[in-house]
């Protein structure tokens, strides 16, 4: 677990911090009831083949495959709360400084949880999109029974063209605007808070690497521990919704003595 030795290390260097980048993965949402991806028996992608399921090339495969499964999970995150993990990081803005979220995650759970900032490296649930066209279009969640169900995609209006979830898939772009933000983000912050992501995933990994080159403070916040390089980095290690509120709540607390 955590030591309370390193929460005392780095209360000052959060509560100094001026702009805070908080980077996060699948992990931050765990606790909110949605599957990460590479946790051992539990990940999506210990359970379903991410070629199969996150390339374009899956897609055209068997579009119905994909498209079940992704409405499937927006099903699932439909019925999901931001946990105390999203809350606590919505707390930071109000002590005076700038926060930028930068997350991996296609759920809402920041947003709705309260943070207003939040860039989006791989897309969000909530976006359709044609596959041909790219024209932008709106789906309902339709109730899917099963994780593994075939729905065929609705076509798009414009084209006829069919219509995909919002989301990077694997050999795709990120959105230039949304990794433009986050370079800009980790080069201006004086901290980042890297919570819940295996960082295996390139190019979104190099965020948190990039902003330590800028001579950031990196903490890690993990279930597991993080191996650390000697200077400026610190892995705590715990669940985000119970390590988060626990580190800046110990920062509110310093801060009114
Ligand atoms: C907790 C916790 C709790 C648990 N509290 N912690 C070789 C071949 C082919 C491609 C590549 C290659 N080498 C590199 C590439 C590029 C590829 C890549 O990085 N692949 C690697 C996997 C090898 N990247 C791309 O293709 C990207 N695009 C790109 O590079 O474009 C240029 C290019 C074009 C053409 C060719 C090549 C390059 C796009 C990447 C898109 C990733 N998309 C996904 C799916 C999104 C849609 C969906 O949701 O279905 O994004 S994959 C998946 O991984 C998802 C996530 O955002 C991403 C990161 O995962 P994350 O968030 O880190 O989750 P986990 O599960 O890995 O980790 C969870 C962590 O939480 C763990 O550490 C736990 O311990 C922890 N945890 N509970 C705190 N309660
Ligand atoms: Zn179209």
């Amino acid at each position: 677990m955590h030591s309370y030795q390193s929460f005392v290390e780095l209360n000052p260097i959060v509560k100094s911090a001026q702009h805070i980048l908080v980077f996060t993965g699948a992990g931050v949402s765990a606790e909110s009831g949605i599957a990460t991806f590479r946790d051992a028996l539990t990940g999506l992608w210990a359970n379903n083949d991410p070629e199969q399921l996150a390339t374009p090339e899956g897609f055209l495969d068997d579009p119905a495959r994909v498209w079940g499964w992704y409405q499937w999970r927006r099903q699932q995150l439909a019925g999901c709360l931001p946990n105390a993990a999203h809350r606590a990081i919505t707390k930071l803005p109000a002590q005076g400084r700038q926060v930028t979220v930068v997350t991996q995650n296609v759920d809402d759970l920041h947003e709705r949880a309260g943070s207003r900032e939040v860039v989006h490296l791989h897309g969000s649930l909530l976006a359709t999109r044609c596959f041909d066209c790219a024209a932008l279009a709106q789906v309902p969640v339709s109730a899917v029974p099963l994780a593994g169900e075939a729905i065929s995609p609705p076509a798009c209006e414009h084209c006829g063209g069919m219509l995909r979830p919002g989301v990077v898939w694997f050999g795709e772009m990120l959105p230039q605007d949304a990794w433009s933000a986050a370079l800009a983000a980790a080069e201006r912050c004086d901290l980042v808070l890297v919570v819940g992501t295996s960082g295996l995933v390139y190019p979104a990994a190099q965020i948190p690497q990039l902003a330590w080159e800028s001579g950031a403070t990196v903490v890690h916040v993990n279930t597991e521990p993080v191996p650390v390089a000697a200077e400026r980095e610190f892995s705590l290690v715990g669940p985000a919704g119970q390590v988060l509120p626990a580190l800046l709540e110990s920062e509110e607390s310093m801060g009114s003595e």
